[in-house]
């Protein structure tokens, strides 16, 4: 539209940044260049936060996590194309795990795009992102800025929550209209999450199985850690003393320390249980579908999920609740008032939990001439204990499994892992995220594979002297450090053997510790919390002790004719 002359004008990179704002975003993680970049100078000049990182992925992990962390859209800006595609697969992780983020991208000018005339960084990323995430919008128009941020924020929050692309032509970005104009296209979603109260049937038809039941569990899964209802959750487990497990990431939403917790005795409880209660956690592989020895007995499932086609989507769920956590468990709170508790499964729960308890506390403690998975993280464990408020971030195999199981979490939302694709190099722009978004110190322990994936992220972390502590769990390889070699040649799944993770560190402005005895890995670790400085331990495991695939070796394909 034409403006007329003296009218003040705002423009599209204005317009975006009011609609941000005004939407309650205050940090954003992104890579710059053309043509967004005057979004993060002008972005930083207001007094927000820009985090800008070295490869778009990273910067787009950090989005997703603020997202899960806050409840609130992380988001992420990137250049077209190359960085778009970058981004694009934190996007589609983000969607994947259920965790609410934006991903704004520049791109060139559909008029030659669509003619594929060859512009500058070309791409259709609207219809590419479009089966990656839950919407994939254009705006056109600097009039539209407002209604598409609100709908991206609507849509990311509202349901089941996930990822959004917004696509931002050039050309729009400096377009300009009226500023008066431009502010009255502006507003806040109300209630971009609604509460989804389950029907009061489903509520009574869960109720009456949970009563019946003679061993029943709950499952708690990161959707309902990403709920932020955590008092109600500890409510429910401790009025209807109810032994629960957590997926990884809902550790600690009820504390990995609490009597009624089953972590420990995870094979009996969905062996031996008849009525399982599952609270924002998905029959996906992790739970290998709900059937398959896993599960031993014949059981009945209550589902609590917001996604309605959730229900039945391996096994048939004989009691949906469909609705968000916070209303589905307290009105299963409320429908439960007075059940008896199911004493002698609790007791036999508890007693195999502190059995295992005690069995690996034994390992964690044992001297060995080179650190294994057991005592690096025991000594790790002993110092997190006293520290319940770090956000501890986990990737790799072996170091992702043992530490999901030697390291107990205590409070809501404090374990950032490698979620529902199993993704390696989540490690630094989750670190970030937590870190910022968090005010509180953050460790990572990651395979010395799984931290390669964003290893020049960690510049990122000192740059802006993050309190990360970073711990490479060195054992030279894939799985394992000690797999021999073909003939002239270095086995595809080892390192260089010298790699120096804490001189990493040092060249990249942090400070930097190698360790080879859990004694030194305790007080390397003790340090660096307490300095609030970035800081690299690279702590050197054995390189036999690891196992192929970690915990989940059961999914590792090998040839069926042998070896060749
Ligand atoms: O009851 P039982 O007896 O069964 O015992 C269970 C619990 O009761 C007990 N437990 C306890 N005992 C005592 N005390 C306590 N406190 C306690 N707590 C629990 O312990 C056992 C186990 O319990 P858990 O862990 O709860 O249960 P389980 O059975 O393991 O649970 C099953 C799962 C499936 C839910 C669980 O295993 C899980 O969450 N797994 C996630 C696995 C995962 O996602 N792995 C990552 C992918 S692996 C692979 O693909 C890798 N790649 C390929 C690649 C990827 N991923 N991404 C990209 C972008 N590119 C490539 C690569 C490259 S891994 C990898 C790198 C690996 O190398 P690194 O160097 O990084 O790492 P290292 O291996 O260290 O070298
Ligand atoms: P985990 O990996 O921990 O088992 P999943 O990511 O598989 O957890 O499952 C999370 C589930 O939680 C998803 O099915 C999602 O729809 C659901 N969810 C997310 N937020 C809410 C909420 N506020 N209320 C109800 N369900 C939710
Ligand atoms: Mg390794």
């Amino acid at each position: 539209a034409v403006v007329p002359e003296g009218v003040e004008l705002t423009d599209g990179f204005h317009l975006l940044m009011d609609a941000l704002e005004m939407n309650g975003i205050t940090n954003i993680y992104g890579l710059l260049g053309i043509p967004v970049t005057e979004i993060g100078r002008m972005w930083q000049a207001r007094g927000n936060k820009f985090y800008s990182f070295r490869n778009e992925q990273n910067a787009g992990y950090a989005a997703s996590v603020a997202g899960y962390l806050t409840k609130k859209p992380g988001v992420c800006v990137t250049v077209s194309a190359p960085g778009f595609l970058n981004g694009l697969t934190a996007l589609a992780n983000a969607t994947t795990n259920c965790f609410p983020m934006i991903l704004i991208s520049g791109s060139s000018e559909r008029e030659i795009v669509d003619l594929q005339q060859g512009d500058y960084e070309e791409m259709d990323q609207l219809n590419i992102a479009r089966p990656h995430c839950k919407a994939s919008f254009r705006i056109n128009r600097p009039e539209d800025i407002g209604v598409a941020v609100v709908r991206a924020v609507r849509t990311a929050l509202s349901g089941r929550p996930g990822g959004v692309y917004l696509d931002i032509p050039a050309r729009l970005f400096s377009t300009v209209m009226s500023a008066e104009e431009g502010k009255k296209s502006l507003w806040v979603p109300v209630d971009p999450a609604p509460a989804q109260i389950p029907a009061p049937s489903a509520v009574q038809r869960a109720a009456e199985l949970i009563k019946n039941a003679k061993k029943p569990l709950i499952l708690l899964g990161k959707g309902a850690a990403y709920a932020q209802c955590d008092a109600d959750i500890k409510a429910l487990v401790e009025e209807t003393g109810i032994p629960f497990t957590p997926m990884s990431m809902a550790k600690g939403l009820v504390s990995d320390t609490h009597p009624q917790c089953g972590a420990a005795a995870r094979s009996m409880v969905l062996q031996e249980s008849d009525v399982v209660v599952l609270i924002g956690a998905r029959l996906n592989w992790l739970l290998s579908h709900g059937k398959g020895k896993t599960w031993g007995n014949p059981k009945k499932f209550v589902q609590i999920d917001i996604q309605a086609n959730e229900i039945d989507s391996n096994v048939q769920i004989h009691a949906p609740l469909v609705g968000d956590v916070q209303s589905c468990v307290n009105a299963l709170r409320d429908a439960l008032k007075g059940m008896n508790k199911p004493t002698e499964w609790m007791n036999a729960v508890a007693e195999r939990a502190a059995g295992s308890r005690a069995k690996l506390a034994t390992k964690l403690s044992t001297a060995t001439p080179v650190m294994n998975y057991h005592n690096s993280l025991g000594a790790i464990r002993d110092v997190l204990k006293n520290y319940p408020d770090i956000t501890l971030v986990n990737e790799g195999a072996n170091a992702l499994d043992n530490a999901r199981m030697v390291i107990d979490q205590y409070l809501p939302r404090k374990r950032v892992d490698t979620g529902t694709w199993g993704v390696m190099g989540i490690g630094m722009g989750s670190a970030a995220a937590a870190a910022v978004e968090t005010g509180k110190p953050v460790v990572a322990i990651c395979g010395d594979s799984a931290f390669g994936f964003s290893a020049m992220e960690y510049e990122t972390l000192t740059r802006y002297n993050l309190p990360v502590t970073v711990i490479v769990m060195n054992n030279g390889g894939i799985y394992r450090g000690d797999e021999a070699s073909p003939e002239h040649q270095f086995s595809c799944m080892l390192f260089n053997p010298n790699t120096r993770y804490d001189q990493l560190s040092i060249a990249l402005g942090g400070e930097g510790v190698r360790v080879n005895t859990p004694e030194e890995l305790a007080k390397a670790l003790e340090d660096s919390i307490k300095s609030g400085k970035t800081t690299i331990i690279d702590a050197i495991i054995d390189p036999a002790a690891g196992v192929e695939s970690g915990r989940i070796g059961n999914l590792n394909i090998v040839s069926t004719i042998g070896k060749k």
